[in-house]
């Protein structure tokens, strides 16, 4: 492994960089992986690339600019809180950050940190194979460009997969038609324009009420009836400003204290044995509040059916009290699964923009889609003239751009092969046959299940602390055995399934979403903290599980 600082080239390239001295090769310029080429490159000292296939830094925050886009997680709570005076230099400005505030929050992070000298935008890997015999990572770009390096990281998302559904008839479409999650830069105008929105997850939950704001007409096609929770998003007050800035160290140590790396606890009550009055209330307060927070008023709602059933009746009542069409409020009642086992959306006036006149609700369970045509969307029941379609659709999550690398392990396998029944991994982190490969928020990891940073921040320092380790005695390679991830995928599995969580046939947590994909709960639900711990305890007996040579 190279000694020397980053860009120190012996044999620059064109680009003045020396592809053949790097340690380290990062994929993916969103929160994971510029935290990741920080923590190597300035803590450690190593020479590292990060290959970016979009002309700027953000990720997730990059792609997705449809109408509405923002977190779901408090802004206070959804940065890095590796630096303190990173932390205290940074204002949000609302409860929930928008889509151009967090794409503006990493950008200052990578300016303010100077990582953009050692980012490669434009650049898309095609292809990553592993060679034992230099015990190196050889990647190939889009543009036919050769780099290699001892570790190579991916820092590609859970959710960076457009997951555009293949409906018969949809190139003959006269009108544009747009993914959310590949939204044009310069913006849709939808004045004038009869819109149809097809999804109805958090994606869609929050665009709908955006685009009906302007669109001449909006229908939305819904395949799944869902519960989401009003965000009560607002403005921040200085005070509350203040208080983030203050209690910087106490904030933090709540995240990582929590299930799900939120700065709020799970209270620790049952539902079903709260009194019904008390219960009632204990929602309504949780409802008025808004967000997330919702899911964690008690703790038996995500492991305990008939708990489940008291929040979901509770949401149904309040979507019927909100929609003052029956019919519509219906089918939006129409829920087939428990509340939050799939992901919980959070809205600003969703079920409020079924009461516009501009606005209609098409019920695909009733009457499925059966092609797209040059005019618009035909379902079993009616033509639905339009000039734009938006797919809400969501994501091959979790596995879809990591595979799309088209990574190569040890024994010429790919790893599209090595996981054809599923995704297999030692704690989300890597994959036997695979060495020097890490996967930051990998299946496997709490990832998706949390509020983000936390989990990224977690993997990276692990992975930094493991290479550092590494360094320090002369070892460089890295590989999980075949049983520690045998035992990993059977503790994730254990995990799920002591939740309602995989009890939900068609969610993405299981990769239902996707036609052919293999059926596996992906993410670890044992909890962030908890998973911590484990990923603590592994590292201070050795590595337990991986060999390192
Ligand atoms: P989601 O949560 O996967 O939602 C996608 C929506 O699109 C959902 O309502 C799907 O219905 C619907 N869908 C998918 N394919 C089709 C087809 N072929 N026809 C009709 N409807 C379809 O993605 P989001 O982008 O909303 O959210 C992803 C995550 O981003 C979210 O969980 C947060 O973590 C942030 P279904 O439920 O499958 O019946």
């Amino acid at each position: 492994m190279s000694q020397t600082r980053p860009n120190a080239s012996t044999a620059p390239t064109a680009n003045g960089r020396a592809d053949d001295a790097l340690d380290a090769l990062i994929i993916g310029a969103g929160f994971s992986g510029l935290y990741q080429l920080y923590s190597l490159r300035d803590r450690l000292g190593l020479s590292v690339e990060l290959l970016e296939a979009a002309d700027g830094v953000g990720g997730t925050w990059y792609w997705n600019r449809y109408p509405g886009a923002r977190c779901d997680s408090e802004s206070h709570s959804y940065c890095y809180s590796f630096s303190e005076a990173l932390h205290q230099e940074w204002t949000w400005s609302e409860r929930y950050p928008e889509q151009p505030e967090i794409l503006r929050y990493l950008n200052h992070v990578a300016d303010r940190f100077d990582l953009k000298r050692n980012i490669r935008f434009g650049t898309r890997v095609v292809a990553a194979r592993y060679d034992a015999a230099d015990n190196r990572w050889h990647v190939t770009t889009e543009r036919g460009e050769h780099l290699s390096a001892r570790f190579l990281i991916t820092a590609v998302g859970c959710l960076s997969s457009a997951n555009v559904p293949d409906i018969p008839g949809r190139d003959d479409f006269a009108g544009k038609w747009y993914h959310t999650g590949t939204w044009p830069r310069e913006g849709v105008d939808f004045s004038g324009k009869r819109v149809g929105l097809i999804g109805t997850g958090s994606t869609g939950i929050q665009a709908a009420p955006v685009i009906a704001e302007t669109a001449a007409h909006l229908t939305v096609f819904q395949r799944t009836a869902n519960y989401s929770i009003p965000a009560r998003n607002a403005p921040l007050t200085p005070a509350f400003q203040d208080h983030v800035r203050e209690h910087f160290a106490e904030i933090r140590a709540l995240m990582h204290a929590t299930a799900n790396g939120h700065p709020f606890a799970v209270a620790d009550r049952s539902a079903l044995a709260t009194e019904p009055a008390e219960r009632e209330a204990i929602y309504e307060a949780a409802w008025q509040k808004g967000g997330l927070q919702f899911r964690a008023t008690f703790r038996d709602l995500l492991v305990d059916k008939a708990a489940n059933d008291t929040a979901a009746d509770f949401i149904r009542r309040k979507i019927r009290a909100v929609v003052k069409d029956p019919v519509k409020a219906a089918i939006l009642t129409d829920i087939d699964h428990p509340f939050a086992a799939k992901r919980p959306p959070i809205d600003s006036f969703y079920f409020e923009t079924f009461n516009r006149d501009n606005v209609d609700l098409v019920d695909l369970r009733a009457a499925p889609i059966e092609r797209i045509t040059a005019r618009g969307v035909r379902t079993r029941e009616a033509e639905y003239p339009l000039d734009i379609i938006v797919f809400a659709t969501g994501f091959d999550a979790m596995t879809g751009a990591l595979l799309g690398i088209g990574l190569t392990g040890r024994d010429g396998v790919s790893l599209r092969e090595h996981w054809s029944a599923g995704p297999r991994t030692y704690l989300g982190l890597q994959t036997d046959g695979f060495p020097n490969l890490f996967t930051i928020t990998g299946p496997g990891s709490p990832s998706v299940l949390c509020n983000m940073p936390v989990p990224i921040e977690q993997h990276v320092d692990w992975i930094t602390a493991c290479i550092a380790q590494m360094r320090a005695r002369g070892q460089s390679r890295i590989e999980p055995t075949a049983e520690a991830v045998a035992g990993w995928v059977e503790h994730v599995n254990a995990a799920a399934n002591a939740t309602l969580l995989p009890q939900v046939g068609h969610s993405w947590y299981l990769g239902a979403n996707v036609p052919g994909k293999p059926r596996v709960f992906m993410p670890y639900a044992g909890g962030m903290a908890q998973y911590r711990e484990i990923c603590d305890d592994v590292a201070a007996r050795g590595y337990a599980g991986f060999v390192l040579s």
